[in-house]
């Protein structure tokens, strides 16, 4: 039993695979090599302009998450919001990011700096808002 259980540890880790599930529903995204993944989702949703929200936030990582830093702007018109979103922790793997509001109709860009192993993992997630 035990045996098979480190077994299957060590396959999980040589596919990369992240050691827990995101909850359905939210926006999901990866890394590159797999070892990390996110999922988010707006509240209250959907997305509007000039319409405070917060951002939940679950992360699914083979290490341990030591911080996340969200963040949101616009690549083409290269500003981003006009406020700092604060963002506090609301279970394992999980928290709030609050105070994000998108200013303007365009593609804007969610940004997740997500800290592991003293580096930090850059994701970004494009979406368009009218
Ligand atoms: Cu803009």
């Amino acid at each position: 039993m035990k045996r098979t259980a480190l077994l299957l540890a060590a396959m999980a880790a040589a596919a990369g695979a992240p050691a827990c599930e995101l909850p359905p529903g939210g926006q999901q995204i990866a890394n590159r090599d797999g070892t990390l993944a996110l999922s988010y989702r707006p509240d209250p949703a959907p997305l509007a302009i000039d319409r405070p929200f917060s951002l939940l936030v679950h992360v699914c990582s083979r290490a341990p998450v030591e911080s996340l830093t969200v963040d949101a702007h616009m690549p083409e018109h290269r500003h981003g919001m006009n406020y700092k979103p604060g963002i506090a922790p609301v279970g394992v793997g999980a928290w709030r990011a609050s105070g994000l509001l998108l200013h303007m109709p365009g593609k804007w860009e969610f940004l997740f700096g997500v800290r592991v192993n003293g580096k930090t993992e850059r994701l970004a997630h494009a979406v368009l808002v009218r």
